[in-house]
């Protein structure tokens, strides 16, 4: 992988700037662009080669977004919107990451981007009012802001299995994959993992594997993606009617503009509901099927039915009737984050393609091997862990954050995430975070969402220049409601009745509290809007 122009560990650094900002994804590299425009020095710090932060990573096989592209992409300059040209309807991880690269380059970002540099620390020191960051380089930098824009999943995570290290054949995990790819020609692979990254690579991988083995703790609802190269008239009619269309996104619940449904599952008769579930199926869109009646991620009755029918589809696909009852989730529909895909439940009908419902077969380990369960060994050449992320918090918690008295943001953080809007923490001044635990970010399309917090922090600062003031805190007591409205909104959905990363369920010892903010973008967004105009209530500025 070539070293881009930012140059990485080696270069010279500066000893102080405005603001650092954590990561250069979609919100790192939107970030930098503003506070160039507001005159402000900013510096990036990446962990990676390159620009692109998730799209940089996932570089598995089949990793495709499962947002349109066309909706998937930033807003924030309408000729970037013009000129570039996206070939799919969900594009692939390199077009994403080739978007990424055009827009680094077009505004120039990539000289104030440090790669190949992990953040380790950062410490608040109240007698300067600055940040003090440090690197794994030994690197220190203060600035008066600290952005952390590091990504909800980020964090990957190995599943705790005891001999993980002893297997002799190959391992990767999903979002750490080899940039030269993994060639499976001939191999036996097992994949541990049936989230988004399970069922995206599952049937690229079988495609090419000898045999593939794929062990699943929790089946995922997937639909599929109905995937296709964009025709010219749809991209020259969304480029004459944007400005329209992201309006409607940043009004919309997820992100992505839908018809609201007005009625409940339950007052249709069986044929309409079906007929309604099918064109979703057919639609190839997430949003279409959470939103098809107004009810299906608040009452179990109705949700039954969606799950009901989804069931029926996978029985209908998949042709051994064990796996076919295997593959069915038992949770509510959209508890767990729903999947996309392209051939994912025909890819069982293959006879090299083997289910392991761990559920009846638990794993005990792995080995020399391959994977030994609780009914037998299996042997492998290639381990593929798809097995997700410390979503939301991880990559948080994972840089020694101190604010006033030296309090950390883990320790703060044990009994489960604590925000005013997802945006700041009490304690912590002049720290923002970007889809920060406590607003819609994993809910929602995260571009718009990206945009929606880098506007509202960069405009913060800019009031607090333009006041002549220095600092900003969320009060206790503004972040003691709004975590009470966030769980308050959640209890009102079916979300907290699934184990899932939402709830922090996948990883041990972490605290279930539902992390993202449930009322939707558009609505959140009002709330946002509402507290700057009311002079950031709920904020101390000094
Ligand atoms: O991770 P996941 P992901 N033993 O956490 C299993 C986004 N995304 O990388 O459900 C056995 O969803 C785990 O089982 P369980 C999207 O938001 C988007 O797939 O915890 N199994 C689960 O099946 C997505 O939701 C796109 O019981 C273990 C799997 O590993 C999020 O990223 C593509 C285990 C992990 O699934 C994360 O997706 C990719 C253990 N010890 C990702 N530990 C698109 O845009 C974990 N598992 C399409």
């Amino acid at each position: 992988d070539e070293v881009p122009d930012g140059g990485g560990a080696d270069r010279s650094l500066p000893t102080a700037v405005d603001v650092v900002i954590v990561g250069a994804g979609f919100a790192g590299m939107y970030l930098l662009h503003r506070f160039r425009g507001m005159g402000m020095s900013a510096l990036v710090f990446e962990a990676g080669t390159d620009v692109g932060g998730t799209w940089y990573w996932n570089r598995y096989p089949g990793a495709r977004v499962d947002v349109e592209s066309l909706s998937y992409s930033y807003s924030f300059d309408p000729d970037l919107e013009q000129e570039f040209e996206w070939r799919e309807r969900y594009p692939t991880q390199p077009e994403i990451l080739a978007y990424a690269r055009h827009v680094a380059d077009r505004f120039d970002l990539r000289r104030d981007i440090v790669f190949r540099t992990r953040i380790t620390a950062a410490h608040w020191d109240a007698d300067d009012a600055r940040w003090t960051v440090r690197t794994e380089h030994e690197n220190a930098v203060t600035a008066q802001y600290l952005v952390m824009a590091s990504g909800c999943l980020s964090a990957s995570k190995l599943p705790e299995i005891p001999g993980i290290d002893t297997f002799k054949g190959e391992t990767h995990h999903t979002a750490h994959w080899p940039h030269d790819g993994v060639d499976f020609t001939d191999k036996r692979v097992g994949l541990i993992g049936t989230g988004s990254s399970g069922v995206q690579s599952i049937p690229v991988i079988a495609a090419q594997a000898d045999e593939l083995t794929v062990f699943q703790r929790t089946p995922a609802y997937s639909l599929p993606a109905r995937n296709r190269a964009l025709r010219t008239a749809e991209i020259t009619d969304m480029k004459a009617n944007y400005r329209a269309w992201r309006q409607a996104q940043k009004e919309s619940g997820f992100g992505v503009p839908t018809p609201t449904a007005t009625r409940s599952a339950l007052e249709v008769s069986d044929a309409e509901r079906s007929a309604i579930f099918e064109q979703a199926w057919e639609s190839g869109s997430l949003v279409n099927l959470l939103t098809s009646f107004n009810d299906i991620s608040t009452s179990q009755e109705a949700n039954d039915t969606a799950k009901r029918w989804i069931h029926d589809k996978i029985m209908s696909i998949v042709k051994d009737p064990q796996t076919a009852q295997d593959l069915c989730p038992d949770y509510p529909v959209g508890t767990k984050r729903p999947c996309l895909d392209t051939d994912y439940y025909e890819t069982y009908n293959q006879d090299h393609v083997h289910l392991v419902n761990l559920q009846r077969e638990p794993l005990i380990e792995v080995t020399e091997r391959g994977i030994r369960t609780a009914a037998r060994e299996y042997e492998f050449d290639i381990i593929v862990y798809a097995t997700g992320f410390d979503a939301m918090t991880g990559a948080l918690t994972n840089v020694d954050i101190r604010g006033r008295d030296g309090v950390s943001l883990k320790e703060t953080w044990q009994a489960g995430p604590r925000t005013y809007l997802g945006l700041g923490s009490a304690g912590f001044p002049n720290l923002f975070m970007i889809t920060g635990p406590g607003s819609p970010s994993v809910l929602s399309n995260m571009v718009v969402s990206i945009e929606q917090h880098v506007d509202w922090v960069t405009d913060a600062i800019a009031h607090l220049r333009a006041q002549g003031l220095t600092t900003m805190e969320a009060t206790p007591e503004a972040q003691d409601a709004w975590v009470d409205h966030v769980n308050e909104i959640a209890s009102h959905t079916l979300y907290p009745r699934a184990n899932s990363w939402y709830m922090g369920a996948n990883v041990p010892g972490k605290a279930r509290v539902f992390m993202p903010y449930a009322a939707g973008v558009g609505e959140y967004r009002k709330v946002c809007d509402r507290v700057a105009a009311d002079g950031y209530d709920g904020f101390v500025l000094s």
